[in-house]
């Protein structure tokens, strides 16, 4: 094999000759990142069936991927993160030892890619050459992943520069784990249906996944990088790598405030990212610097600036229409790559949810006739886009800026049908820190080990993803904040809550434009609110009605309502997490603990329709 010369980093020739060593690919093909490349990947996929190309007129240069009906997600149970030391890992992640873990995989690897070729892609999480970014080198034997890798990092030549001789990266091995025997004839979506494994080496820092050819299982910069591998850097470098999106809120004055938003998977963190306010509420503009993932340090002035480390949307198809999310339809009008959709008979695609009535027919998710009468749904609901976020119409202006955005505030949020409030301001970083510990969120669908509507803890919304022991990951959190002159406020928000027949108390997608203009005002310290025992309220004159003056004070306090015996209870259950973690768990989290049971026990009225204040 030769090295393109391009490749002068002696580091990453080793590696490559090594794991072309081990996986005997046929091929090498280094990727240059050009649209020439992407359109030639996207051809070849077309001719092995794994792509059709959609109809250029309704939907241009766009494609559509059907996978493995077996290989349709992130498989948790199949992550692990493999430390010397099985505390490290904590009880929240999957843990092997690495040197047993490092010979499962040699046996996996060992003559993995025959048949196939190793692509070789080099990206940069975060723009390239900013002080917040990192680099990633990408071997797999996928054009699939390559070309998703193309939209979803900044992909390509340039970033051999910016490695520069011997710069560090993160080295990810993939394979899909199906090499092809001579005159094997391949299958559209290889994968192995016997054997995954998504592996971590936090120490190493690299990235092993062998065995599935889809989303994050696949695309390493996304979760396994920029989360996992990311969150043991940070913890080791002090800064944060977080499961949140990023926004940008513009008041009409022109006054614009960043927030980080942090909600579990499949609780609408895109919508939220790409949220259109109400018309009434003129001249507000909310813009979108990242919807999943960001990247924060600390500034020179003690503030924090955060980047969006993905260049690209993996977005939920699924629910997304032109009410739901405009600007997200708006962004994969073009360009786009999508997975496990239905085909309309013009070549376009279409999901459970796109238009309130499905066409008459389709091809469905698994490539077969499908009408609205065939009792199954015709997208997967895991199905994907994978878009440009430069093609998002609410793209902030500053977001490739390498200096990042400043951050004003932390949003947390779950899906709670009772208990928590629509929104609350928590006391200090310290509390902050604790609600963002403890947020839960009710399943939607069964995950491994819950039922339905059962409130799975979520801490910060990175169960699946902090890379090291959840504990000394809230302790990260809290020493972090001492190294602020003034951190940024910690709010609480659910959009959930229900009524006892089951009916939402609140609208949700754009009014929750109303929120967020609380929660900026309050970052900027002027809008008012009062106290109650869990932290900040606002009272129903503290919120901008225009245009929704229909939903009243009553209703208000219904979705605002904090029930102090619930509330108990609710801190009463965060036992179960404390004790799973105790053995890294912050004394403090005990202490704000012990400090809410008591103040909820002395508060003698929080009905907050009561305060004067
Ligand atoms: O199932 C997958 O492989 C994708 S999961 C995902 C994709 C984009 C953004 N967030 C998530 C998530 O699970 O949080
Ligand atoms: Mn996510």
């Amino acid at each position: 094999m030769e090295f393109p010369s391009y490749i002068q980093h002696p580091k990453l020739r080793s590696w490559i000759a090594e794991m072309v060593a081990l996986c005997e690919p046929d091929h090498v093909h280094f990727c240059d990142g050009s649209q020439e490349e992407y359109d030639q990947l996207c051809e070849l996929l077309i001719q092995k069936g794994t792509f059709r190309k959609l109809n250029d007129t309704l939907r241009p240069n766009s494609y559509l991927a059907l996978s493995d009906p077996t290989d349709v997600a992130r498989v948790e149970d199949r992550t692990f993160i493999c430390t010397p030391n099985k505390m490290d890992a904590g009880p929240t992640n999957n843990w092997v030892h690495p040197d047993e873990m490092h010979r499962t995989l040699n046996r996996l690897f060992n003559g993995c890619m025959r048949g196939r070729t190793m692509y070789v892609i080099p990206f940069s999480m975060g723009p390239l050459g900013s002080h917040i970014s990192y680099i990633g080198v990408e071997l797999s034997d996928s054009a699939y992943v390559a070309v998703n890798m193309r939209i979803m990092t900044r992909m390509g030549r340039a970033v051999y520069d910016v490695l520069n001789g011997d710069g560090a990266f993160v080295p990810c091995i993939h394979s899909v784990g199906m090499p092809l025997e001579p005159g094997q004839e391949d299958v559209p979506w290889p994968c192995n249906h016997e054997h995954k494994y998504i592996v971590h080496f936090p120490i190493e820092r690299s990235i092993w996944s062998y065995g599935s050819g889809y989303g994050g299982n696949a695309l390493l910069g996304k979760k396994c990088f920029a989360l996992r591998i990311a969150s043991a850097i940070a913890r080791d470098e002090g800064w944060l790598a977080e499961h949140m999106a990023l926004i940008g809120v513009e008041s009409p004055e022109g006054e614009k405030t960043y927030v980080a938003a942090a909600f579990p998977s499949a609780c609408g963190k895109t919508n939220f990212a790409m949220l259109v306010p109400p018309k009434e509420m003129e001249g507000w503009k909310v813009t979108t610097v990242g919807d999943d993932i960001a990247w924060i340090k600390i500034g020179e002035d003690g503030r924090l600036y955060a980047i969006n480390p993905e260049a690209g949307f993996f977005g939920v198809a699924p629910g997304t229409n032109t009410k739901s999310n405009p600007n997200a339809m708006a962004t994969i009008s073009k360009n786009t790559i999508f997975t496990n959709v239905a085909m309309t008979p013009e070549g376009d695609v279409w999901w459970e949810g796109m238009t309130e009535e499905p066409p008459a027919e389709l091809i469905d998710w698994q490539g077969q006739p499908w009408t609205p009468g065939s009792g199954r749904k015709a997208a997967h609901p895991n199905a994907r886009f994978t878009a440009p976020a430069s093609q998002c119409p609410s793209i902030d202006p500053e977001w490739e800026n390498p200096a990042g955005v400043p951050i004003s505030a932390f949003i947390f949020g779950g899906r709670r049908s009772k208990v928590t409030p629509l929104v609350f301001q928590t006391f200090n970083w310290i509390y902050g820190v604790y609600m963002a510990a403890t947020m839960g969120s009710e399943q939607t669908a069964a995950a491994a080990g819950s039922k339905i509507g059962e409130v799975r803890r979520d801490p910060f919304a990175m169960l699946p993803f902090v890379g090291y022991h959840m504990g000394s990951y809230f302790n990260h959190w809290l020493r972090f904040g001492r190294l602020l002159p003034e951190p940024p406020r910690i709010f609480v928000v659910n959009w959930f809550r229900r009524d006892d027949e089951g009916h939402f108390l609140w609208p949700g997608f754009g009014q929750n434009m109303r929120v967020l203009r609380w929660i900026v005002d309050r970052a900027n310290t002027r809008a008012a609110g009062t106290e109650v025992g869990i932290g900040r309220v606002p009272r129903y004159k503290d919120l901008d009605w225009r245009g929704m003056e229909d939903f009243t004070e009553e209703q208000f306090d219904e979705v605002m309502d904090i029930d102090p015996e619930a509330w108990k209870q609710e801190i009463l259950s965060h036992e179960e997490l404390f004790v799973r973690l105790w053995e890294r768990l912050p004394s403090e989290m005990v202490s704000v603990r012990e400090l809410l049971l008591s103040s909820m026990w002395r508060e003698p009225n929080w009905d907050i329709s009561h305060r004067t204040e």
